[in-house]
């Protein structure tokens, strides 16, 4: 078992427990997803300290089972959004059921997908399958996609809070992303997360979020 240190925990008044936790429900709130983003570069030593936050979550077994590959390279990009619109393409021609399609209708959504070349961050999550070891043999990642989702969580929130906007983007398959990333087979794509200054005079669609009753009960 590893040793143990002091937790590092700051005990606050309750006054300040409750403000705290209201203010970051009206903060997280005001998120939207956007679709729409400026080119206007943000410096990498945001997205890396956006990283470094994701990198805290908690995983199975503090397995870790999450890499980030930061894209803010232009040609990248670029073949980034002609092997996701391939796919997007045969997605909205043809392989989305009638029912998925219509769920989509009030997004707005289609095969075109300008903001993989606009916007100045991609950032592709994936979900590694197993660990490796210092001695080379393999460990098993435990809750790997509970932990990549909530890592993706804290990332999302994180760029939020730093004054960024983010696009949930995921391209179905994704596999070009291993391709283009030179990925080992071990790691599945996650999610492209895609970050960056809204364009101005963004828009977004008119759409609301279940009350508080609807998404939790109290007992
Ligand atoms: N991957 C497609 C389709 C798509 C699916 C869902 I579920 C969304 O919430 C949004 C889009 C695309 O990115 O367009």
């Amino acid at each position: 078992m590893a040793g143990s240190i002091p937790l590092d925990f700051r005990r606050r008044p309750a006054a300040a427990v409750e403000r705290r936790a209201r203010e970051f429900a009206a903060e997280l709130t005001r998120r939207r997803t956007v679709r729409d983003f400026s080119p206007e570069p943000v410096p990498r030593s945001i997205i890396a300290a956006c990283l470094r936050a994701a990198g805290s979550a908690p995983s199975g077994a503090n397995m870790q089972p999450w890499h980030f590959v930061a894209i803010g390279d232009p040609a990248l990009k670029s073949e980034i959004r002609t092997a996701a619109e391939a796919e997007e393409r045969s997605f909205y021609e043809e392989r989305a059921p009638a029912d998925w399609l219509d769920a989509l209708a009030p997004l707005g959504t289609d095969a075109d997908k300008p903001f993989l070349e606009t916007a100045p961050w991609l950032i592709a999550v994936f979900q590694q399958r197993y660990g490796i070891a210092a001695d080379g043999t393999r460990m098993k990642h435990y809750y790997a996609p509970e932990s990549v989702g909530i890592a993706t969580g804290i990332l999302i929130a994180a760029l939020h809070h730093a004054g960024l906007a983010t696009l949930t983007h995921t391209p179905s398959p994704m596999g070009f992303l291993n391709r283009l990333l030179g990925r080992p087979r071990a790691e599945r794509p996650f999610l492209l997360l895609v970050t960056g200054y809204p364009a101005a005079g963004a828009r977004v669609p008119d759409i609301r979020r279940k009350a508080l009753d609807d998404i939790a009960t109290f007992r």
